[in-house]
């Protein structure tokens, strides 16, 4: 229990959430960190937070048992089901993805009624929100703007898309027709996350994992079969950057803040260059092409690159990673070292 202004943060199991609890925890010690995932935490995480509750977004009992014993004003909602897992169980992922956001979207709402505050609410959309027709369309595009191309292909990029428009009405619309004014208590703020690339979590899901996937094969002697072919190109990020973004966002006056949705990218190569720095690392690496049509198609639907200019113009998103960096001097010392003893 707490009455401190406390952070709450959903799927802090999972990849975003390992590093988000590091910085969150360094840079605020003295406000109260709750955490929910499916998955109990992790003991270096756990350590960091006021209690770590094993549970579902989906558990409204649970989240209003959550309300009565904290005081939230930060909500970072990084429960979901990521898009490859998502295209096997469209059902659940709606679930997770969608009702879940609701869930803690009210949790929310009511956490701002009960306080009076706005709460902040952050919440990690995804560049598979955009759906390009085809690789020409691809190709000619080059860094998509946040408005163009919202046609996604997949449950997960329709669940994301969704739920920025979700946020959206929480913030600005909620119970339009009430009596008295209920919008505003949450400020809703999301980011759409290119490819992220943890060194401290493995892969969980994601089609854009080819990447993260080919340097732990690597590291740990595993033959790895690319699903993507060579030629394809989508933005990542390392995983510092994107907490990094993070903060700078839920930090922003929201004054500074001209959009909801921000993209968001830092480097954009091919397979083939990643598969190059990562053979140059390790050169016994078995890495082969096996493309994955229908995975392909996924992939190819996703924007070669992005148009980051509304974040670093409002609220001064700036990698510090580059693709070489990442990999160099991040990425694969880490990774390298992980698998070092095995
Ligand atoms: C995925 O590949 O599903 C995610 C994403 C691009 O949002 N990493």
């Amino acid at each position: 229990m707490s009455r401190k202004p406390s952070v709450f943060i959903t799927g802090a199991s999972g990849e975003i959430g390992h590093a988000l609890i590091a910085r969150l925890a360094a840079d605020d010690p003295e406000r109260p960190i709750v955490t929910l995932d499916l998955n109990p935490l992790p003991p270096e995480s756990a350590a960091k937070v006021r209690q770590a509750i094993t549970g579902s977004i989906l558990d409204t009992a649970l989240l209003d048992g959550i309300l009565a014993q904290y005081e939230v004003d930060r909500v970072y909602h990084l429960a979901a089901l990521l898009s490859t897992r998502s295209e096997f169980t469209p059902a659940l992922a709606h679930k997770v993805n969608v009702e879940g956001a609701l869930n803690v979207l009210e949790f929310a709402q009511k956490q701002g009624e009960s306080h009076g505050r706005p709460v902040l609410f952050f919440y990690p959309s995804s560049i598979a929100a955009f759906g390009l027709p085809n690789r020409e369309v691809k190709a000619r595009a080059g860094k998509v703007k946040e408005d163009d191309f919202n046609v996604p292909t997949t449950i997960y990029g329709a669940n994301k898309l969704y739920c920025e428009h979700l946020g959206r009405y929480y913030a600005r619309h909620y119970k339009q027709l009430a009596a008295e004014t209920m919008s505003g208590k949450v400020d809703f703020r999301c980011i759409r996350f290119p490819g992220l690339i943890s060194a401290e979590t493995v892969p969980s899901g994601g089609t854009s994992d080819y990447a993260p996937e080919m340097i732990h094969a690597a590291a740990s002697g595993q033959r790895y079969e690319c699903f993507v072919r060579p030629d394809t190109q989508i933005p990542f990020m390392a995983m510092p950057d994107a907490v990094d973004a993070i903060v700078r966002l839920m930090t922003a006056p929201r004054e500074r803040l001209t959009r909801t949705v921000y993209n968001i990218g830092a480097f954009a190569p091919s397979a083939a260059e990643i598969e190059a720095v990562v053979r140059s690392a390790f050169p016994h690496a078995d890495i082969r092409t096996k493309v994955d049509e229908k995975r392909q198609g996924i992939v190819d639907s996703w924007p070669a690159d992005v148009d980051d200019s509304a974040a670093r113009a409002d609220w001064g998103h700036a990698p510090s990673y580059d693709f070489a960096t990442a990999f160099g001097e991040y990425l694969i010392p880490s990774i390298r070292k992980r698998y070092a003893n095995r």
